[in-house]
């Protein structure tokens, strides 16, 4: 069996001083850096997102950030301006070792779709690709940490245990937005889709 580490969104804009600051979020790096020399396979995840983005609340009038707005493809949380595309808030945390990654997928670049799983994004069927790269390097099992544990963990978690990995979230090596009770319902979904949480 061949298990995949696929690292989400470690990235200052989810760090402390980030657009979209997740409390602690870089406490988590060095233990990141630790778990990679356990695996062969390690793919790291980036949202990235171009300027004005529909996920933004700044593109949406009269939204402020937290709000919610209906998209063609369902509910969507509108969001401060973060990752956008070539500026530091959207590079890796720079204590992230990023160079045992095999793979870097980029998400999020439609302008008209988030994206906050690692597989498909938020239409839930327009693939990243991912699931074709660990197929067919033969991963059957993958582990995931990151950011943000009940957004782009939880969405890339449960598309995981969907595609039929065997999948596990390691939840001291994430950190989660927590907004409005989200990490509750984001662990009872992943939980329901057959997803392990290990701490
Ligand atoms: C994320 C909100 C918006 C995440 C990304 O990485 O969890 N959350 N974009
Ligand atoms: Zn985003």
């Amino acid at each position: 069996m061949q298990t995949a580490l696929v690292v989400i969104d470690v990235q200052n804009d989810f760090c402390p001083g980030g657009a979209l600051a997740v409390v602690d979020g870089d406490s988590i790096v060095s233990l990141i850096n630790d778990k990679m020399n356990d695996y062969e396979v390690i793919a790291l995840t980036q949202d990235w997102h171009p300027g004005g983005h529909s996920s933004f609340a700044s593109s949406q009038e009269g939204k402020s950030p937290l709000e919610t707005f209906e998209m063609p493809y369902g509910t969507q949380v509108l969001w401060p301006d973060h990752c956008i595309q070539g500026t530091k808030g959207a590079a890796f945390h720079p204590d992230l070792n990023t160079d045992p990654a095999n793979l870097i997928v980029r998400k999020g670049y439609n302008p008209e779709i988030d994206s906050y799983s690692a597989f498909f994004e938020n239409d839930q069927k327009t693939p990243t690709g991912l699931h074709g790269y660990l197929n067919t390097r033969g991963v059957t099992a993958i582990d995931l940490v990151g950011l943000a544990t009940d957004f782009c963990v939880n969405f890339s978690a449960v598309d995981a245990a969907k595609l039929g990995y065997k999948t596990r979230v390691l939840e001291n090596l994430t950190k989660a937005i927590d907004l409005g009770g989200s990490l509750d319902s984001a662990r009872s979904a992943m939980i329901a889709a057959g997803v392990t949480l290990e701490s």
